[in-house]
């Protein structure tokens, strides 16, 4: 039976990518003279801030101080806050509230496992704080994924095992902490994207509490 369910937030809960991508496309092309494409944007997905930053860093020929790179990164995330400052209820993807209410309903526990550090803001003006036994995110956990360190916080939050817990990725880099850590793992979005998933559905629409115990019982 389904122990408890582990939600990343950008990707699986709210589309906050296109805010990432915008943020940083923008510092890379005014800042570091260095193009930044959709492929580069797929790639920072699940990334923690200042490996997102490396990684910006490493297209170009730019040797960048600690201070330089702190005020890079402050920059970035003060595009991206005025970006979703203006996210409300409306912007949860579909079947996201549907299913936070019904694990709620019958008392399996749910927790966030982002590597975001504005997780508990966009938590916040989405409503769905009264959903989440515990809040794990980038100011919790340090080691970012693929370490499962994020969602094993979660689960022992939740007082629950992995083999039984659900983890909701839309990265390939939580893909692979979920894995990690022995989670049965339902990747959000394309197949191809999220190799190593148990299952992958398009979006939380597609997910009854039903469907996950006859796939963690056929496991
Ligand atoms: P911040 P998730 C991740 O959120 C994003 O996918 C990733 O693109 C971002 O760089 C990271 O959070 C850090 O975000 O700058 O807000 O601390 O997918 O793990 O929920
Ligand atoms: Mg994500």
């Amino acid at each position: 039976m389904l122990a408890g369910c582990l939600f990343d937030l950008d990707g699986v809960l709210v589309d906050t990518a296109r805010h990432h991508f915008v943020a940083w496309k923008r510092l890379a092309e005014e800042q570091l003279n260095v193009s930044f494409t959709h492929e580069d944007n797929e790639a920072l997905k699940g990334l923690s801030r200042v490996e997102s930053l490396d990684y910006i860093l490493s297209k170009s020929t730019t040797v960048a101080s600690a201070e330089q790179k702190l005020e890079w990164m402050a920059l970035k995330n003060q595009w991206y806050l005025n970006a979703v400052q203006s996210i409300t209820p409306d912007d949860l993807l579909p079947g996201a509230q549907a299913l936070l209410r019904s694990l709620q309903d019958a008392n399996i526990p749910a927790a966030l496992g982002s590597a975001s550090k504005n997780a508990p803001m966009i938590i916040d003006q989405l409503g769905i704080g009264k959903f989440l036994t515990a809040i794990v995110d980038g100011n919790v956990v340090t080691l970012s994924k693929p370490h499962p360190a994020v969602f094993l916080k979660g689960a022992e939050l939740l007082g629950i095992e992995p083999p039984r817990t659900v983890v909701f990725e839309d990265a390939q880099s939580g893909v692979q902490a979920a894995k990690e850590g022995g989670f049965y793992c339902v990747g959000i979005g394309r197949k191809e994207d999220l190799t190593g998933a148990d299952q992958v559905v398009p979006d939380l629409s597609f997910i009854t509490i039903e469907k996950l115990n006859n796939w963690l019982n056929n496991n």
